[in-house]
């Protein structure tokens, strides 16, 4: 073989290494587009953008409430004064304790924890009057998480709350209480599940495995059109616990339910995390296209860039500490985030047209933790400021910005600014052809006006003029603040320089 032969041959090695099948998406840097497109038969049922009512209020929403309840909140991440932490990977996976200091006999002391179920201070109005005044507009909310205990009285299976001394419809209490306080409400709902006998978490391949998990499949399928039967008020669902090869290998199925359930529930939404094409990619199909209505892999992380999302939704679920979704009574020795930390995600996400969910994991008894009251707090006294610049707004086409987040809405700019600059300059690039340009400033706290002037630096090869906002002397927040700035069509065009000779 010669060596131009040799070359090709190694070329297209290469090539083939860096043809993306992305099996998995990638959630940091851009997606890699596939190389070669492949036929997918199994690929998005919806269109990558849609249009409707729904999916535009999802657009809107801004801010969600994540809620992780169940029996791991009886635990609240540890057990007769010994902690989890370390032994369970997160306090809401707390059955899979083990290690030296996991409590003996341990999974069967919490598969009879239910037993114990009887949240006395449970009261979905106040926890979506709390929601409400922290200004979430919807909710996701676990009706059944990876150990299979079902919030709802399901017909399907004897481990819900029907079993529990609480009996009760939770799911029902609070999917009225939250509509009728104006959130919207998606269910969470778990594939996998850990202690049913029919599930197994590598592809069935023995006849018998396959009747097995075609009986697991079956009793999913039942337990989400009997969601869909029980409570029509719902928006969408949240998927999870779908990465396990069982559940990929069942791609046919998990397409054709999901075309069941749309047809079921005109509008449902559902996240890219529910399925997969034929060739295991999940997220995205193999050819790039988002599979569900929004990218639902932004989990306790945020894209750096816009350009990330590629135009698609998306929403960012976020934990207050490191990991942990379920209740954890010690948030000691642990760095939990501030209101300050929040609002920062919230406003990076809507930036990019993306919604943040903020976790809230309830004890057994149904209280919130009292940091999570206090955030919930500190996070609706700041957005009731500031609400025009958090929703129904959208990705402003500006050179970000070092001070903060723009958000735009029509011809209104707004400059949620995190870091004030020390000179009291709030400088805003704006590309030397855009057909609108700030026109005037104005803080939203107080709506006081503010100067602004044109600063055309003349740097060589610039694409950008300058406006300056200049901050007022005596302006001295100790929390975000957010400029509002109205756009104007340009009065003059930026004078032409010589380029620079060098
Ligand atoms: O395993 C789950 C985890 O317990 C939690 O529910 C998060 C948040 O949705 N999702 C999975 C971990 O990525």
């Amino acid at each position: 073989m010669n060596m131009k032969n040799i070359l090709k041959f190694v070329l297209v090695i290469v090539a083939s290494i860096a043809a993306v099948n992305p099996a998995d998406a990638q959630w940091t840097g851009p997606k890699s587009k596939p190389t070669k497109e492949v036929e997918v038969k199994y690929g998005p049922l919806t269109p990558p953008h849609r249009t409707d009512a729904d999916m535009e209020a999802f657009r809107s929403y801004g801010l969600g409430q994540f809620i992780h309840w169940g029996i791991y909140s009886i635990a609240g991440n540890e057990w007769n004064g010994i902690s989890a932490r370390g032994g369970a990977a997160a306090s809401e996976w707390i059955r899979s304790w083990s290690g030296p200091t996991a409590p003996k006999d341990w999974t069967k002391t919490y598969d009879n924890l239910y037993k114990q179920f009887n949240p006395k201070n449970f009261d979905a109005k106040r926890w979506a009057k709390q929601a409400k005044d922290m200004g979430a507009k919807y909710v996701i909310f676990t009706t059944k998480h990876h150990d299979g205990f079902a919030l709802w009285p399901t017909k399907y299976s004897d481990y819900s709350v029907s079993a529990s001394p609480y009996k009760k419809d939770i799911v029902k209490q609070i999917v009225d209480a939250y509509t009728a306080e104006g959130i919207d409400v998606y269910l969470y709902f778990s594939i996998l599940e850990w202690n049913n006998p029919n599930y197994m978490g590598k592809a069935p391949k023995t006849e018998e495995e396959k009747e097995k998990f075609g009986k697991f499949l079956a009793y999913t399928r039942n337990q989400l059109l009997e969601q869909l039967d029980n409570y029509p008020k719902i928006k969408g669902f949240w998927f999870d616990g779908t990465w396990d090869a069982s559940w990929k290998s069942a791609y046919e199925f998990t397409y054709n339910l999901e075309k069941e359930l749309r047809e079921k529930h005109p509008g449902l939404i559902i996240g890219s995390r529910f399925r997969n094409d034929e060739h295991g990619s999940r997220h995205f199909d193999s050819n790039g296209n988002i599979l569900g209505d929004y990218e639902q892999g932004w989990e306790r992380k945020l894209p750096a860039e816009f350009e990330w999302l590629n135009g698609n939704d998306w929403d960012a679920v976020m934990t207050i500490p490191p990991n942990g979704w379920g209740y954890m009574k010690d948030w000691s020795g642990i760095y939990t985030k501030t209101t300050d930390d929040l609002l920062d995600m919230l406003m990076r996400s809507v930036s990019m047209n993306g919604n943040f969910v903020l976790n809230f994991g309830p004890d057994g008894n149904g209280n919130m933790h009292p940091e999570e009251d206090k955030i919930a707090k500190e996070i609706g006294e700041w957005i009731k400021i500031n609400a025009e610049a958090v929703y129904g707004v959208r990705h402003a086409a500006l050179t970000p910005s070092k001070l903060g987040y723009f958000t735009q809405k029509d011809n209104n700019l707004y400059l949620t600014v995190f870091n004030q600059p020390v000179n009291g300059i709030v400088r805003i690039a704006v590309p030397k052809n855009a057909k609108q340009v700030p026109g005037t400033a104005a803080l939203l706290v107080n709506s006081k006006n503010l100067a602004l002037k044109q600063a055309d630096i003349g740097l060589d090869l610039d694409k950008n003029t300058y406006y300056d906002v200049i901050l007022p002397k005596d302006f001295q927040p100790n929390k975000a603040f957010v400029i509002k700035i109205k756009l104007v069509a340009p009065k003059a065009k930026a004078a032409k320089l010589m380029d620079a000779k060098m």
